[in-house]
């Protein structure tokens, strides 16, 4: 399987992360994307290819330009005001308060983040605009007839909505690429989100439409992040009704009951008929991730990497989660080498 992969993932290199009330070394960093590509040299799996330069077309068919505009400018804006630490959202738009963007970076900020541990600093655009490029490059790998294709995306993309950043994400790489698949001749395409917190953002993006299925396996927001999408009986809306599947699952859930919800899930997609499929592939549904609660092993990861294979559709996997750094690497490529068989 060919990888594509950028070196401008280095560009998001963040020194804190709100977390427990304090400022934390950030989970997603970039020694995650260094273990993979380590792996995936030491066992072989490939070629691993450069992007190429889509341009912001294909990301502005999928996002707000007015995030994209902020997201490009929010280091600047936020230096000038003489912040000294990384940009962090610290007010929002709550219930009954105006939806109006306003002009101070805080109130900026505010608007257009969905939570507040992800900061935004000098580099951050320019990892996150290369992401996309790498999700969109191993698109048209997928495209060009290879049975599958791996993007090393970093920064991470499911949580980014059309108008909306956080959860270490900026740009929905996996949204970019299934519209760009449409725009470059499939019908349909089917995102498989298999990270272990909901994709609100992917959710959010295809939610009234019939041309993309999303389907997501994830800790319950009644307890894990982001906590205020991904119930059950989320299903999709208008032209859009039954496309969208979510599969919560509480803490300590244990691959038997995981593969049992992804069996449903792969049932789903093939009554679906998609031309191309999408896994949002995160690890951290391993056992000792830090941040998560599922309770899968090294094994299972490539087990279930065999169980999509099994679909026998053209599968394009965009890196999401994993931060149990150590076996990123190994949990990443096993789903990758179990696919393949
Ligand atoms: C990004 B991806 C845990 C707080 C979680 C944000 C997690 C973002 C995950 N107590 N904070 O889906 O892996
Ligand atoms: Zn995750």
């Amino acid at each position: 399987m060919k990888t594509v992969f950028s070196e401008d993932h280095l560009l998001r290199q963040a020194r804190t992360e709100l977390y427990g009330g304090q400022l934390v070394e950030p989970f997603e960093r970039p020694s995650r994307a260094r273990y993979i590509f380590d792996r995936l040299k030491a066992v072989d799996l490939g070629p691993v290819l450069p992007p190429e330069d889509h341009g912001m077309d294909p990301i502005l068919a999928i996002h707000d330009a007015g995030l994209m505009r902020f997201l490009q400018g929010a280091w600047q804006e936020w230096v000038a005001e003489g912040y000294k630490g990384e940009a962090i959202a610290t007010c929002w738009p709550a219930r009954r308060m105006q939806q109006r963007c306003p002009n101070h970076i805080d109130g900026k900020l505010g608007y257009y983040a969905l939570a507040t541990e992800t900061s935004i600093t000098e580099g951050t655009w320019g990892a996150a605009y290369a992401s996309a490029q790498v999700a969109l490059t191993a698109a048209d790998l997928v495209l060009g007839g290879e049975r599958a294709a791996f993007a090393l995306c970093r920064p991470p993309g499911h949580h980014a909505a059309y108008d909306m950043y956080g959860g270490y994400c900026f740009i929905n790489n996996a949204a970019v690429a299934a519209q760009w698949m449409l725009g470059q001749g499939a019908k349909r395409v089917a995102i498989l989100d298999v990270d272990f917190h909901h994709g609100n953002g992917t959710q959010d993006i295809f939610y009234d439409r019939d041309d993309v299925l999303f389907i997501s396996l994830h800790g319950a927001p009644e307890d894990a992040f982001p906590h205020f999408l991904g119930y059950a009986d989320e299903t999709g809306k208008g032209a859009g009704e039954g496309y969208t599947i979510n599969y919560p699952m509480p803490p300590g859930t244990t691959f038997a009951t995981w593969r049992k919800a992804l069996a449903a899930a792969l049932q789903q997609i093939a009554d679906y008929a998609p031309d191309m499929l999408i896994v949002s592939l995160g690890v951290d549904t391993f056992e000792t991730d830090p941040i998560s609660f599922f309770k899968l092993t090294s094994p299972d990861f490539t087990t279930y990497g065999s169980d999509i294979a099994g679909l026998n559709l053209p599968t394009l996997f965009v890196m999401e989660g994993g931060y149990d750094i150590d076996e990123i690497g190994l949990n990443t490529v096993n789903v990758l080498q179990g696919f393949e068989g």
